[in-house]
């Protein structure tokens, strides 16, 4: 394992490709792997591309990555499906669109489709993305569909969040109420070839008008990903919001509260197993016929296994001061 990660961290693809499985499937060497990578983090800039889907975020991506690479960095890619049930058709087209920069070293993709529960996805996209990030790439993107939960929690772990909106999506309002319009710090009105472009571009300024005096102001852009109309425009705006991280208070705030988020975070994943491997053991048909019948309740049966657990640790925090 040490090996792997050693050669990770110098950018051998192969091994980085390795270190984001084993934590994506939760491997007994995940928690070893994460702490080994995290003092080489907080390097690369995170970027998450969101919006509904088929607006154009994967060939928007497609058309960031090759103008990083003419700039000389280096990116990594995370897509995450939180949607599809299956890893299936979408994000095969985004392998297969993006593959151009697949043999280039530089250049990292990964997809991730659903496994184990939502939460669990964004934090396997987490994880990936600091192994990234240890593993030196400058750039870090997640591509995530649709405007759910899911996709906020996502985005949340991003430093710089980019909301892909087109002309004639007649639900704009929907997206306003699902709460992603207050973390989008960078707006793409895509496919502005269609008609309606300037209108979105208005509606959405006014939007921001209305939501009053902020200090990052988030930019209105349009672009045509297809032929990559825009896109100069949209990295430059990602590296003012990038260096207006840096120097204000918000960028701090961000920081800091990420740092709280990704405690608990691991806490609440760590009791969650604790929880679910005493209850296993304990869940017998007899106690199960009990609580049927009600010669008990969930609540004494929880309360019981909560003390029980909380007993065994104190335990064991003796045993090892004695
Ligand atoms: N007219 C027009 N079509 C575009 C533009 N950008 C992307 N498309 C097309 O829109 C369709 C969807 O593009 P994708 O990049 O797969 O969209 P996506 O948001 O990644 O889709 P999901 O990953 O499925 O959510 C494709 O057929 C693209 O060719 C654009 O600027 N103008
Ligand atoms: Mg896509």
């Amino acid at each position: 394992m040490e090996n792997t990660i050693k050669k990770a961290l110098k950018g051998d693809p192969r091994a980085i490709a390795r270190l984001i499985s084993l934590v994506e499937s939760e491997s007994t060497f995940a928690h070893e792997i994460m702490k080994a990578i995290y003092p080489h983090t907080g390097k690369a800039h995170l970027v998450g591309v969101t919006g509904a889907p088929g607006v154009g975020k994967s060939t928007l991506v497609d058309k960031i990555i090759s103008r990083y690479k003419e700039l000389g960095k280096s990116v990594g890619i995370i897509a995450v499906d939180p949607s599809s049930p299956f890893s299936g058709g979408a994000i095969l087209g985004d392998r297969l669109r993006m593959q151009q920069h697949a043999l280039d070293p530089s250049v990292f993709i990964r997809s991730m489709g659903t496994r184990g529960s939502l939460g669990g996805l964004s934090r396997a996209a987490y994880e990936a993305a600091l192994i990234l990030d240890a593993c030196g790439k400058d750039i870090v993107i997640i591509e995530t569909a649709g405007v759910g939960q899911t996709e906020i929690d996502i985005v949340r772990i991003a430093d710089t969040v980019i909301l892909l909106l087109v002309p004639g999506m007649g639900d704009d309002v929907q997206i306003m109420k699902a709460g992603i319009m207050e973390i989008a710090d960078i707006f793409v009105v895509n496919k502005a070839d269609r008609e309606g472009a300037d209108k979105i571009v208005a509606e959405v300024n006014l939007m921001l008008d209305i939501a009053g005096e902020r200090s990052w102001r988030p930019p209105v852009l349009k672009a045509i990903a297809e032929s990559g109309q825009g896109v100069d425009d949209i990295i430059r705006a990602v590296e003012e919001h990038r260096l207006y991280l840096q120097k204000s208070e918000e960028g701090k705030k961000r920081r800091s509260s990420r740092i709280r988020h990704e405690v608990e975070e691991i806490l609440r994943r760590d009791i969650a197993r604790i929880v679910e491997k005493e209850w296993e053991e304990r869940s017998s048909n007899d106690l199960i016929e009990a609580l049927a019948s009600r010669r008990s309740d969930p609540y004494t049966e929880a309360g019981r296994l909560l003390e029980d657990i909380l007993g065994a640790a104190e335990n064991s925090r003796e045993v090892e001061g004695a």
